[in-house]
């Protein structure tokens, strides 16, 4: 892996601004290796010699794995769910019933994450099931360890925290869960000129509200195949900018969380076009609560629920287009690691990976 001591190219003032701004041309990528990778695929999503599948990974890539099962589930009707690969590795008669036999679907960025490794040679030994990863590195030993693997050099990145690579993954997955039908693969196609033209729409609006010191917390709200984005979206803005900062499921919010809501609060709801009817109810209550909303959604929302607005207007259906939530929110938590005087690229107490020796 890369050391972040390398110059910044260009005239980016870091590496980590210059990975989302230019992660539409890993979306390219990503794209380009599902296709390439289309007739295997298509073999294991029609294969079904699995009961259920198991999502896995540590950090980001298991908010990833939480974006992902409940997309498998929907799609492919068997049954799919995301689990840390710690529980995995160290409690799995607790993620996998007796009598199951799991696909086991890897994610990560790296392929070098001890937790994902070890619980990956014991799904192996104990429960033989055919394995497939997403990742960034071709040589990592994950990819050894997988029957399919579809890698992304193009998300490879020098910053330490996912962004790009989170997407490109994200897309990857999407992608290939979408060649179960066809159509909806290509459209996807049209996603890497939809990121670059959202980054230019809104770039302004994500440096403002990043910028903005009135806001001292930040809440990220989405339920369904949004839940793993705003829990991902939540742990960009810890790690990058040290802020107070917390995901829910929508409804949930009311649920106790909301107590924290004052005029120094902002409220991003990542909305689902199955439940934007509730979803924006919450937000216009947490605007008479005091606190700033942002939405993120397909299409122009009622202000009465919105203080703020991303609209993607992409004509993708809602499985297909969960990536173009991340690169303005992933901007919002860039900007505020700046005023907080924090260095994007450094971020505190952070390594890219985590290997860890036999004791631990
Ligand atoms: C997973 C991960 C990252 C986190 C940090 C440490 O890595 O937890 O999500 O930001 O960099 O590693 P990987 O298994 O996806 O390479």
């Amino acid at each position: 892996m890369n050391n972040t001591e390398q110059l910044v190219p260009d005239h980016y003032e870091t590496h980590t601004l210059r990975e989302i701004l230019t992660q539409p041309l890993a979306w390219q990528a990503a794209l380009d290796v599902v296709a390439a990778n289309q007739e295997a695929i298509q073999v294991l999503w029609k294969s079904k010699d699995y009961t259920d599948i198991v999502v896995t990974g540590c950090g980001s890539t298991h908010y990833l794995s939480q974006a992902v099962a409940p997309l498998l589930q929907r799609q492919l009707g068997i049954r799919a769910r995301p689990v840390p690969a710690s529980e995995l590795l160290l409690f799995p008669e607790t993620v996998i019933a007796p009598g199951s036999h799991p696909l086991l679907f890897t994610i990560s960025r790296s392929g070098q994450t001890t937790e994902t490794i070890r619980a990956t040679r014991m799904f192996e030994q104990r429960y033989g099931g055919p394995v497939i990863t997403i990742g960034c590195y071709p040589e990592a030993e994950l990819v050894a360890l997988s029957d399919l693997a579809l890698v992304i050099p193009e998300g490879q990145e020098q910053s330490v925290v996912q962004t790009r690579s989170f997407s490109a993954m994200l897309l990857a997955a999407q992608a290939a869960i979408a060649l179960a039908h066809n159509a909806h693969f290509q459209a996807m196609r049209n996603l890497p000129e939809l990121g670059k033209r959202l980054i230019d729409a809104y770039h302004d609006l994500a440096k403002q509200l990043g910028s903005d010191a009135q806001f001292e917390r930040f809440y990220f709200l989405g339920s369904g195949l949004q839940y793993g984005l705003a829990s991902e979206l939540n742990l960009k803005m810890k790690e990058m900018s040290l802020s107070v900062s917390e995901a829910f499921h929508f409804m949930e919010f009311r649920h106790g969380p909301m107590s924290m809501v004052n005029e120094h609060t902002l409220v991003v709801g990542l909305l689902s076009d199955t439940a934007s009817a509730h979803e924006l109810a919450v937000l216009r209550e947490m605007r008479a609560l005091g606190g700033r909303t942002l939405v993120l959604s397909e299409d122009h929302v009622p202000t009465e629920a919105a203080d703020f607005q991303i609209n993607f207007s992409s004509g993708l259906a809602e499985n297909n287009r969960a990536v173009l939530y991340l690169p303005l929110l992933q901007l919002l938590g860039y900007y505020r690691a700046r005023i907080n005087g924090q260095h994007p690229d450094h971020p505190h107490n952070l390594t890219a990976v985590i290997v860890l020796d036999a004791e631990r």
